[in-house]
């Protein structure tokens, strides 16, 4: 699965920090491999609990989670659309991934310059949302003109696909993005070629200073509203503290987020966050040689999940066998669970549920 998340914003609001930190936190835990793919673009594990439960009753040599792509995306600032601050550049680069953490400055700090002199949340999210928009309408509207040519000559496939783009630019006129107007899975699926901005999911990450966790200031209050308003999800995250907690060894750094009240460094939540905004799940596949979380899309069915480990598996798939971890951690061992019927034997059409725990039978 290569989905990537782009992290943007305005300019100094703390998405390298972030970014840094979620790689360097990466890398330090129980060695997971981070691969940097260039300065801006990384691999990092989706942090998962369940792995450690079913481990600690299937012992095994080797644990390997899920990995998310994630790309720190340079700062856009107004007039992006038009150019401004290497601006096509970096919407070219939003154009490349699957879903957006879009961060908010909500830090108070007189030696980091805000680009727009004060802290705005509702201001800065309209800057971004809407220089995401102008570039959006300058893409529709080319493909309103390449499709109308098309549509008069009576296709019929081109007149339906005229009229989704057609109210997508209606929409990106009155200032309203694609995400709210195209929700049915037939538009989705019509204007996909256009790649648009304003179309990819958005999680908001409130990035807030060390005092800023406990209770929420004026201005994470804003990013949680407009977030609630726009029926997407909002996470608080402190991006300083959050680097100095990655910089730790794994024992001072549980030692640390004890002192401070923390289950997990909120990287963790975010990660976890982002996976899902990029409509991803986890099954796990447990033994002796590895246990191993891997990744499908929601509603995979398990011929398609077989085929995430070897596509030998897909087009060999016999049967699947599944349990769950709740009844793992009730019979303790793969043996018990069979012995009581809790293996269950699944065929092509069985929709892989999140947390399975998978064993594929198939022909080679
Ligand atoms: N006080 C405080 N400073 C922060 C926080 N997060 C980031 N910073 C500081 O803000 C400055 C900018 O952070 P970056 O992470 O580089 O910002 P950016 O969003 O990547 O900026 P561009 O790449 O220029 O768009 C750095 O000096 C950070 O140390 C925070 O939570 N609190
Ligand atoms: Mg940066």
């Amino acid at each position: 699965m290569s989905l990537a998340a782009g992290i943007i914003g305005l300019p100094n609001v703390g998405k390298s920090t972030i970014f840094n930190a979620l790689s360097n936190g990466t890398a330090q835990s129980a060695n997971y491999p981070f691969c940097t793919i260039d300065p801006n673009h990384g691999i990092v594990a989706v942090p998962d609990e369940r792995l450690a439960r079913i481990t600690a009753l299937i012992p095994t040599d080797k644990v390997v989670p899920a990995f998310l792509e994630l790309v720190d995306i340079a700062g856009l600032v107004k007039g992006a659309s038009k150019g401004e601050g290497l601006g096509n550049q970096f919407l070219g680069h939003i154009k490349d991934v699957n879903a957006v953490l879009h961060v908010v400055r909500c830090f108070n700090d007189d030696d980091i310059v805000h680009v727009e002199g004060s802290i705005d949340p509702a201001r800065d999210i309209s800057i971004i949302e809407t220089e995401l928009m102008l570039a959006d309408l300058s893409t529709v509207e080319r493909g309103v003109t390449r499709v109308e040519k098309v549509a008069k000559s009576g296709d019929k496939e081109a007149i339906i696909k005229l009229e989704v783009f057609k109210k997508v630019q209606d929409a990106l006129s009155q200032g309203i993005s694609v995400r709210k107007v195209i929700t049915d899975p037939a538009e989705i699926k019509i204007i996909h070629e256009l790649h648009l901005l304003t179309s990819k999911p958005v999680l908001y990450v409130a990035n807030v200073d060390e005092n800023g966790m406990t209770e929420d200031n004026d201005a994470v209050k804003k990013v949680r509203k407009i977030a609630e308003e726009e029926g997407a999800g909002c996470i608080k995250i402190c991006g300083k503290l959050e680097s100095e907690i990655a910089m730790l060894a794994e024992e001072e750094r549980i030692a640390f987020l004890t002192e401070l009240g923390y289950e997990e460094p909120g990287l963790a939540v975010l990660t976890r966050a982002a996976y899902s905004l990029l409509g991803l799940e986890t099954y796990f596949t447990a033994g002796k040689t590895e246990n191993r979380a891997w990744t499908i899309p929601k509603g995979c069915k398990a011929p398609q999940a077989a085929g995430v480990i070897h596509s030998d598996f897909e087009k060999g798939f016999i049967r699947a066998d599944v349990y769950t971890l709740n009844d793992l951690e009730t019979y303790k061992s793969e043996v018990a669970l069979r012995a009581a019927g809790k293996i269950r034997s699944e065929g092509r059409d069985y929709v892989v549920q999140d947390g399975d725990i998978m064993f594929f039978k198939f022909n080679v």
